[in-house]
Formats: C-alpha cells, structure tokens, sequence
C-alpha cells in the first residue's frame, strides 16, 4: 500500500511518496493504539495503523463496532498488543481512536468526548473559533492550527469532523464517523511527535467546505493537440493510457491516500472539454469509473464525471438534447439511475457548457439553468450535485470591437440566473474574471449570486504559472482570493461564501482546484510542485491557514531530514529556512518576471509557456493589452471604458473605478495609463515595469544558487530534477525579462531610469 525506499526518493514501485513518507508514521507506529469502532473507513484507518506499526515496532488492537453493528473479530496485531480492552479499559495504550458510537468507550475516550462538550474552559484552554472564523484572510489569521472549532456545543463533531485530545499520557482521537477518524489520524501524522508530547485540551476540527475537489483535465484518448491531460505537466494521466483504463491502479489508491491526508474528498475524473470516447463513460464506460471509484472509496475520496451536454444525442438515444425535452429528461434519469446502481456513492456531474466550443443549452435556446437543472434532476433522488462551471465568455470575439469585455461575461450570463438553478447545482466560478493569470481581481460573480450555491476554481495545475518547470508556491495568491471580502472590510470573505457561511446566502459549493497530477514519478513533474498540491487540500480544508504555515506542514512532512513536524531537525533547520526562501514569495517572483500590473496574458498562444507580448494581442480570445506608444492597459471603467468596475457591490466598484485608489498590482487590469503614470510607491509605470522584470530574474538566481546548497540535505534525485528544472526556469525568466524589457521600450521610447541593457 505504501510506497517504501529511502526517504524522499522514489520508492519501490519508482513512486515518489509525497508528504507521507513512511518516516511521517513512525510516531504512531512506534506506539500502542487501540481502534475502537467499525464502519466503511475503519479498515482503512486499521491497515495505516498497522503498517506503521509493522514498520515501527507498536501495536494496534482493534475493538469493533458500535451498537448497530456486528463486532469483528480483528486480532491483535504486532507484537505488543495490550490485553484485551474493556468498557472501562483505559488500558495500556498511548493513542486510543475511536468513534463516538462504539461505546462504551474507554475511560480516556469518555474522559475526551466531555471535555468537548463542555467546550474550552472559561478564561482558559484554545478559544478556538469556527473553521473559518470572522477573522478570515490573509490580513488576520495566520495560525495554521485553527481549522478548529470551539470545542463544546450541542452539534456534535459533524461527519467529516473530529477531535483530539491527550491527557494523562494517552491521545485521543474521536469522531461520529469513520471518514473524521481517517482526518484525525492524519492530524496526528501532520503533528509528529508533538501528538504524544504535552497534554492538549480538546479540539475540535472540520473541514470549512463540504465539497473539496480536484478537476482532473485527463483525458481517455491522447488528443491529438492537447495529449493525454490537457494543460498537464506532469506526464501521463493516473487514470486513462492510450483510449483505456490503466490495468494497474494502485497509484490510484496512493492518490485517494494523498487526497486524504490533505482533507480532498472529491474528484472528476475526465476533462471537461468531453470528446467521443470520453462522453461514453457515462453509459458503456461506465465500469471503468466504477473501478476507480473503488480506489478512491477506502480514503473517503468520491468520484465525479465530466458530461457532454449533447451526450443523448452523442450516444444514440434522442434526438435532440433540449433540456426542455421530455424524452431528453428521461434519458438523462435513466442513465443516471444506472450510474447509481453501478456506483452508489458517485459524486455528481461536472459540465463545462456553450463554453469554447462545448455544446450546451444556448443551441436549443434555453439558458443554463434549463440546462442545469435538467441534469440536476436527475441526480436528485440520489444526493448527486451537479458543478456547472460558469467560463462562458465569447472565444470568438472581434479584436477590433473594443466594447466586448471577456471579463464581462461570466457576470452578464449568469447573475439574470440567481435564484433559479435548484439546490444540488453548483455554479462553479474561475476564482479571476478571465482565465486563472498570475494577478487577476476576485471574480465578481462569487458575490452576485446570492441564491446559488458557488464553488470557486482554482488551477493547482500551473498553466499559465510556469507549467511545472517553474517553482511558483500558489497558496499566498489563493489565501489572498479566499480572504477577499468583497462587500468591503466588515462584510464576509470568499471563503465564506464557498462554505455557506453568509447571512441569507445559499449553501456553499466549496473549492474546486484543476489537478496538478500525473503518471511523473514525483506526481507533479516538479518535485516542489507537490506542495501546490497539498496546499490545496489545506486550504480548502481550512482557508484561513496561513500559507507560510501550510508550507512549513509540507516540507517536514515530504522532507523528514528537515526534523518532521516537530521542529527540531538533524540539519539544525537548514533545509526548512532554505526552502522557505526559495518558495514562500516564489508566486511574487514569477509574476515579476511575467506579466505586469495584471494586465494578463503576453504568453505564446496555444501551449501558454514563455512570453510573447502581442500573441494574443489581435486574436479573437478576448485577451488584450492594448499597449501602444503613449500607454497600456484595458478601461474598464465604467466613465470611459467597459463598464466592468460596475460588476463589483462598493467599496470595490468605486475602489476599481478610480485611478487614484485601484491598488497598483491590478492597475492595468483595470485603467489604460500613459507610461509616465506614477504608481503609489513613485514609481512610473515603464520604470516599474523595468525594475520589476531585472529584479524577478534576480529572486530566481538567487533561488537557483540556494538550491544547489542543499546537496546532501535533500535525497539526489529531487535534488538533481530540481536543479534541472532551475537552469529551465532561470532561462525562461531571462526571456520573459528581455521580450518584455524590449516591447516596452521599443513602444514608449523612455529609456531605463537605471541604465541597465535592455536588447
Ligand atoms: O485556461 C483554459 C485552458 C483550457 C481549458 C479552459 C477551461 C479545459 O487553456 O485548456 O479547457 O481554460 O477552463 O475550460
């Protein structure tokens, strides 16, 4: 199940393990637990218990079944098992695990479960605040540890939920479920030794969103321009090879283990973009989903699919897909109805519709909702949800027509729609208005739909982010989006909105991040790419974290040599300060060597690596800077220009409307500025554009050379693909610094105030 060899490099199976190496297990290995409880993850938490203990030396005793349930007769495993544990049983255990419904439970476990319930002592133990408290963003909460709850309260721990406790020299860990035992346990794995150190009062954690997902743009056949996994780079896909299912997938169950460890719990398993062989996973397909579902299902991870809307007419049935259509909704509730039956804990469905070619409900002319709703329908009866994604925008556009905004088009579908999708349809929002750039403004379709369930997308995938040959830590760039309020600083952030979490709002649809994942022996091409990854999860789980925290999880998780997560390391904290450097402001480096002032885009058309100043800039896409010999940038104002500062509720639309107050990293986004505009720092535009650029390349060297130095501190083979990876990134940076450099002093004719070469 694990994948062994020496820490930090590729294992037996030539797979890397991540942030759970087998090292991570080994404070819970080495120790004695009891497992109280039965139920559908219980194996699960069994067999990691086991195999660390098989590796480590501890013992783990399981005592099944609550009440409703027939006790299993588990022997003891290892060599150290305690005696056999009684109602009363404190017995000589360090970790007891244990579900709320097994009891009697043990006197420590009891001991746990009212201390929760009594909630934190007055005037002492954590006042741990809700799971995204008020104080969300990226301005206030900066401890990773609150994700938690108040402990105390009437609720109960909650279905993903759990709590943890240690007193008198025994951990507890306790939860209503078998899924919140699997998170506790992995709690335990984040906090190393420190889990079996002092006491700690009881906490209470669940996750902040139900729904935790991760889009994977794989597809079953190899497109021929976009491969296996479109906007992938990271190999080949896990789940498809060459038009088939792979034959092995125990990578697909290290993946749901992964998942888990992070707190994902859902996956799409299929682009988005739906071809012929893909749209047939809904019907004679079927089984191959199913037995990837069966991968997913020990870790909690569910499955969900990408649909062709046209898909009854694609697979024979109607003949027409009009959501309207009677015959059209008793195919989509048939075929579902078998979907069911053939998966019974399958998530939902996923469509991207009338959006870049992809057939939708326009063609009948019905509107999303209709097309929504349809599907919706027929997921109902069975707790299905649908995530309707909501990128429409025109990809066909004129470039001479300076009136059509592409930042415009997501709101201008989809707010005439508020209140009229049903319950189980998820509208799911790219987090920026155009197309997952570097620096884009908060999509102002999360706070316009206040009768809609929203989910925000995120691309852990790193299209436009230096495509996984490029160190770019996402996490502060996706803290700042979830802690975005866009009512203004008294009213709730993004992060409350995707977990229902706003007064008279709708439930929330969570977070959706574009997998970053592939068949690299690393997972994700770049070996520091995995903490992307693992970030996402903890976001998601918790987005208050504060990303600097998030990171510093990862790496004493994926590096033990840098001292596990107690702190206290081999290398004195070499690696982890080091690592730190390197990747904490990585997001804020590229996108000084990139794109500036959030005007977007400027990358080679097609495969979106490297620059190209005007490649998009006469194309139909939408996409343009409009730089010319007096100035750059796209009006959007609503006095002179599109109008789409009118799209955001104030403070915001004023905030953007303003060219004295538009923050300085969206000033481009937002306003058409002469080259001698001064920003808020004194700067010129031009000279910010010259100074940022040098000094990007600059961080990267920088970045470069600190890499190298950690030789013998980090394994060979990451260490080398890493190092690898840095000559490409340092080179790809210089290109960006001189094709930018060059454009604009080509355009403006105003030399570098600092006299620097610029080609
Ligand atoms: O960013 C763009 C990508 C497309 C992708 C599309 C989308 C799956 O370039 O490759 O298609 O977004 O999000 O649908």
């Amino acid at each position: 199940m694990t994948f062994s060899g020496p820490p930090g490099t590729p294992g037996s199976r030539g797979v890397h393990p991540a942030w759970l190496p087998d090292e991570a297990f080994r404070p819970i290995g080495s120790r004695r637990t009891l497992l109280c409880g039965g139920g559908p993850l219980a194996g699960t938490v069994h067999e990691e218990v086991a195999s660390a203990c098989a590796r480590y030396g501890g013992s783990v005793r399981r005592r099944a079944a609550g009440p409703d349930e027939a006790p299993e007769a588990v022997p003891d495993d290892g060599p150290e098992a305690g005696p056999d544990d009684g109602a009363d049983d404190g017995g000589p255990y360090d970790l007891v695990l244990a579900l709320t419904t097994a009891g009697p439970l043990p006197a420590v476990a009891e001991t746990a479960l009212a201390g929760f319930r009594r909630g934190p002592a007055p005037g002492g133990g954590p006042a741990v605040g809700p799971d995204i408290g008020p104080d969300i963003g990226p301005d206030i909460g900066t401890d990773i540890g609150p994700d938690i709850g108040t402990a105390g309260g009437d609720e109960g721990i909650g279905d993903e939920g759990y709590v943890v406790a240690r007193h008198d020299g025994v951990t507890v860990v306790l939860a209503d479920s078998t899924t919140g035992l699997l998170y506790g346990l992995f709690h335990l794995v984040r906090l190393g030794e420190e889990a079996f150190g002092a006491a700690r009062p009881a906490e209470h954690h669940r996750p902040a969103a139900r729904l935790r997902m991760l889009d994977h743009w794989d597809n079953v056949d190899v497109h021929p321009v976009m491969g296996q996994v479109e906007r992938g780079y990271a190999g080949g896909s896990i789940f498809w090879r060459d038009g088939a299912l792979r034959d092995d997938l125990t990578r697909v169950r290290a993946y749901g283990r992964l998942l888990a460890a992070c707190g994902v719990n859902a996956v799409t398993v299929n682009n988005v973009n739906v071809h012929a062989t893909e749209t047939r996973l809904l019907t004679d397909r079927l089984r191959d989903v199913a037995a990837i579902a069966d991968r997913l299902r020990p870790y909690g991870v569910r499955v969900h699919l990408s649909v062709n809307f046209a898909a009854p007419v694609a697979l024979g049935g109607t003949a027409t897909a009009d959501p309207l259509d009677e015959d059209v909704r008793t195919w989509w509730a048939a075929v579902t109805a078998r979907v069911y039956e053939t998966i019974p804990d399958f998530g939902g469905y996923v469509v991207k519709a009338d959006s870049e070619g992809q057939p939708g409900p326009h063609a009948y002319g019905r509107d999303h909702a209709d097309g929504a709703n349809l599907l919706a329908e027929a997921l109902a009866p069975f707790g299905g949800v649908v995530h309707w994604r909501a990128f429409v925008y025109n990809h066909r556009q004129d470039w001479r027509d300076r009136s059509t905004d592409r930042a415009r088009a997501a709101y201008d579908h989809f707010t005439p729609l508020d209140g009229r999708f049903r319950d189980n349809v998820i509208l799911q929002v790219k987090h920026g208005p155009i197309d997952f750039q570097v620096r884009e403004p908060v999509s102002p379709v999360i706070a316009a739909m206040p009768r809609t369930r929203v989910a925000v997308e995120l691309q852990v995938t790193q299209e436009y982010t230096g495509q996984q040959r490029h160190v770019c830590y996402l996490a502060p760039m996706w803290s700042e989006v979830l802690g975005f309020r866009p009512w203004g600083p008294a009213g709730p952030g993004v992060a409350h909105v995707v977990a229902g979490d706003v007064a008279d709002g709708a439930a929330g649809g969570g977070l959706v991040g574009v997998s970053n994942v592939g068949d690299d022996p690393y997972w994700t091409g770049h070996p520091l790419a995995q903490a992307n990854l693992y970030a996402f999860g903890r976001l998601a789980w918790a987005p208050s974290s504060d990303p600097a925290a998030i990171l510093d999880e990862w790496i004493g998780l994926t590096f033990p040599a840098a001292g596990g997560n107690d702190a206290t390391g081999g290398d004195d904290g070499r690696l982890r300060e080091a690592l730190h450097e390197i990747m904490d402001d990585s997001c804020g480096t590229y996108e000084r060597y990139t794109v500036p002032l959030g005007v977007g885009f400027m990358v080679r058309p097609g495969h979106h690596y490297g620059p190209d100043v005007d490649g998009y800039e006469y194309t139909p896409w939408g996409t343009y800077h409009f730089a010319d010999r007096d100035g750059v940038g796209v009006d959007r104002t609503r006095a002179t220009g599109t109008g789409f500062t009118g799209q955001y509720p104030p403070p915001w639309s004023e905030v953007y409307e303003s060219l004295a107050r538009c923050p300085d990293e969206l000033l481009l986004f937002f306003h058409h500025v002469p080259y001698g505009h001064v920003l808020h720092d004194g700067t010129t535009v031009i000279q910010h554009i010259y100074d940022t650029h040098f000094a990007g390349v600059e961080e990267v060297d920088r970045a470069r050379l600190r890499w190298a130095e950690l030789a013998g501190l980090v394994p060979d083979a990451p260490h080398a693909r890493v190092r690898e990876l840095f000559a490409e990134q340092l080179r790809c940076a210089e290109e960006w610094r001189d094709q930018v450099n060059a454009y604009f002093l080509r355009k403006s004719g105003v030399p570098d105030a600092r006299g620097r070469r610029i080609p």
